[in-house]
């Protein structure tokens, strides 16, 4: 049985991250003040629904989904897109595709030992961020 994916986890790890907001046409003034955040995210799931909220001292953001089902998103804080949203298991990875102005963009969180991975991609540009599991929370 692969590890849940449920559980607070803390951001040690962040590479091409500018690169993926870039992509997503994020300010440079925006950019900057991401850059500096240590992301949590919290990843709950309730009945058939999964809750995955990012969190950081700067805004949060928050989904929620059943898996296969598409959804609307509104990507509000972020680059504020309206986008079309599926979340699939592919082998042990929870990934989402991620459908509307911007072309090949989605991401992929998969847990090894206690580290939760993430990719997030868009336009060719993949950000690789890895979390450790906070036992505290
Ligand atoms: O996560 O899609 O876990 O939704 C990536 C931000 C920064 C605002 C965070 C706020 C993309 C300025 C969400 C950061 C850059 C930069 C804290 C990634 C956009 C704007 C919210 C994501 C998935 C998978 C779940």
């Amino acid at each position: 049985m692969p590890t849940s994916v449920c559980g607070t986890w803390d951001m040690i790890s962040n590479v091409n991250f500018d690169g993926y907001m870039k992509a997503l046409g994020i300010s440079v003034h925006l950019r900057k003040i991401a850059l500096r955040l240590k992301l949590k995210k919290v990843i709950e799931q309730q009945g058939d629904q999964y809750i995955v909220k990012t969190v950081s001292t700067f805004r949060n953001y928050t989904i929620s989904f059943k898996i296969g089902h598409e959804f609307e998103e509104f990507t509000k804080g972020l680059d504020n897109r309206h986008i079309k949203s599926t979340v699939t298991w592919q082998g042990n990875k929870l990934t989402c595709e991620q459908t509307g102005e911007k072309k090949n963009r989605g991401w992929a969180h998969w847990v090894e030992g206690d580290k939760l991975h993430l990719e997030l991609y868009c336009d060719g540009q993949i950000c690789k961020q890895v979390f450790k599991k906070n036992v505290n929370e």
